[in-house]
């Protein structure tokens, strides 16, 4: 572990506070942004863990957030809501929208709330888990930078654009997955480039469309998606359904709106909340029930769930804390001389 440095929990928060107050974000931004910085490491998912923070400083120094946006909320629909994050990071949009969203989907059954004009760099995951803990079915989508070669294709169109999904579980952890419709999501990769670590097959081309697995030259080339052409066509969807469908931009144009600055993502994300409640009314516990029975199903074999990797890690890193590369650790501190 020479090579880790053990911190705890609150000291990942701190340092999260620090670096991010001290780039100037708004005290609202700083809580909103360190709460999922802190899930991302506390669940040990590292793409979205404390690494983001050197993230953040370059897209906050190269001026392409607004530190202290306040989102504005429009309830525009009985069963649809906007938030305008005004330029700001999306976890204090989705925040103000969450109780919007959750109130409309339990009146109507199923409601869709609309992020807007707000830099994406956080996982999706504990937006569906936090709706899913309200009794909440719940899928989240939002497209990225044009990173991403469609199949069959060598050039980026699509974003790395993630789909989330949860699931309410009666005394359990929400049911969730949340992954990129790229092979993997582009932290990922940048971690292997961090670590001079050489990336699996699959993954991306290098700028001439020659499989690589070199990090550096797929991040100059394309990523790939997972699944071929149904990754591609999931990740169109993605970009359809929160880009022009919710008035905002596609990873083509969100790229194109950096101009080379090489900043987080601007643009919006569609989350869809449905109430098993509504839909079920006073046979919703029964079928919930037969929703267990599946997972069952699924575990007994041992298979495992989506997110028991998160959950267990979780539970140990309450108490132990969390291991976190030296050099990353040097590199964020060093934001701060
Ligand atoms: P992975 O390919 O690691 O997939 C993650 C999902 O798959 C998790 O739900 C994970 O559960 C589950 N999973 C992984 N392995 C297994 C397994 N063997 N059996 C069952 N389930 C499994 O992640 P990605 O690299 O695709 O994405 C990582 C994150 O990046 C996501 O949280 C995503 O939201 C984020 N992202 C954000 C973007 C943005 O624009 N804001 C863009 C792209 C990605 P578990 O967590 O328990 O391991
Ligand atoms: O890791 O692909 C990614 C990503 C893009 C935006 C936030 N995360």
């Amino acid at each position: 572990m020479a090579d880790k440095v053990r911190l705890s929990l609150d000291e990942v928060r701190s340092l999260a506070e620090v670096v991010l107050s001290r780039y100037g974000l708004s005290e609202r931004h700083v809580e909103a942004v360190s709460d999922t910085i802190v899930a991302g490491e506390r669940d040990e998912c590292a793409s979205h863990g404390i690494y983001r923070l050197l993230v953040c400083a370059h897209t906050i120094k190269a001026g392409k957030v607004a530190l202290d946006a306040e989102p504005v909320v429009h309830d525009i629909a009985p069963a649809l809501v906007k938030v305008d994050a005004q330029g700001g990071y999306a976890q204090l949009a989705f925040k103000l929208g969450k109780p919007v969203l959750a109130e409309k989907a339990r009146r109507c059954g199923i409601a869709a709330m609309g992020l807007n004009n707000c830099v994406h760099f956080a996982a999706l995951w504990p937006e569906v888990e936090e709706l899913a803990r309200d009794g909440l079915v719940a899928f989240a989508f939002t497209p990225s930078h044009a990173w991403v070669a469609p199949a069959g294709g060598k050039k980026p169109i699509f974003g790395t654009n993630p789909i989330a999904f949860g699931w309410p579980r009666p005394g359990e952890h929400p049911y969730v997955f949340d992954f990129a419709t790229s092979a993997v999501a582009r932290g990922e990769i940048e971690l292997h480039r961090r670590e001079g670590k050489p990336i699996p097959l699959g993954w991306g081309i290098d700028a001439d469309g020659n499989p690589t697995t070199d990090a550096a030259a797929a991040l100059e080339g394309a990523m790939l998606t997972f699944g071929g052409h149904k990754g591609s066509a999931l990740s169109t969807m993605i970009e359809l359904i929160a880009g022009p469908l919710i008035g905002d931009m596609t990873s083509a144009e969100s790229i194109a709106y950096d101009g080379g600055a090489k900043a987080s993502p601007h643009g919006g994300e569609l989350i869809i909340a449905i109430d098993p409640a509504r839909f079920l009314g006073s046979l919703a516990a029964e079928h919930l029930a037969r929703a267990e029975a599946l997972f069952e199903g699924i575990a007994g074999q041992g298979a495992r769930l989506p997110s028991q990797r998160r959950y267990e890690a979780r539970a140990r890193t309450a108490t132990e804390g969390v291991y976190v590369p030296r050099k990353l650790l040097e590199d964020i501190q060093a934001l701060l001389d």
